[in-house]
């Protein structure tokens, strides 16, 4: 009978040291140590959607449908961010209508040429009774706790910046777009989310 013991390898990890000091040789012509390293983030990085808005037809990243309110030129930045299952919406306009009321929600459908393509605005939880053809006005689920608001008043320079955080994050997929209106936000029974007209449209995947 024969055994056969199993063969035992032996690895021998050869560690390279280089430890030359291969440093920049110094001119003595005063380099400055540059200190431009990657910028500190925080620790949830928010995601940038910057746009310049245009007439329909022409873009459909950022639209403008009236060009008093929101002119051609004009800009938009909108950030997200999602930490500890909260959301954190910011929108910083330039160059619109000075001193100027605006309505602005996530609505659930990207940008397109006609206002309307937009779509609803977006829910957390979805009003049971809201159609397609009538949008929910229920303060219990049109409510800047349930959707996303952002209403602003431009400054005397045309430039807004608002925020706005909710204690839910996106179902992916369902909000794709920032809207401007015409004005604030109602919030009565019947009325609640609605704020005139649709002056503008950010294309946004939320
Ligand atoms: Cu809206």
């Amino acid at each position: 009978m024969r055994f056969t013991s199993p063969a035992v390898g032996l690895v021998l990890t050869a560690v390279l040291v280089t430890g030359c000091a291969q440093g920049a040789p110094s001119t003595g012509d005063g380099a400055t140590a540059a200190n431009d390293g990657p910028t500190t983030r925080p620790t949830a990085e928010p995601s940038v959607t910057a746009s310049t808005f245009l007439p329909p037809g022409e873009s459909t990243g950022a639209v403008t449908y009236d060009e008093t309110a929101v002119p051609e030129g004009a800009t938009a930045d909108v950030q997200v961010r999602v930490q500890d299952d909260s959301t954190f919406v910011q929108f910083t306009g330039t160059g619109l209508e000075p001193d100027r009321d605006f309505g602005a929600h996530v609505h659930t459908l990207p940008c397109g040429e006609n206002p309307e393509d937009s779509g609803p605005h977006y829910q957390n939880e979805v009003d049971p009774e809201a159609t397609e053809d009538e949008p929910s006005t229920d303060p219990a689920y049109a409510n800047p706790e349930n959707e996303v608001w952002l209403d602003m008043t431009t400054d005397s320079s045309g430039n807004a910046y608002v925020a706005s955080t909710v204690e839910w994050e996106f179902r992916e997929g369902e909000a794709h777009s920032l809207v401007l209106h015409d004005e604030h936000t109602a919030t009565h029974e019947g009325h609640a989310g609605t704020a005139g007209d649709r002056l503008a449209c950010v294309t946004v995947e939320f």
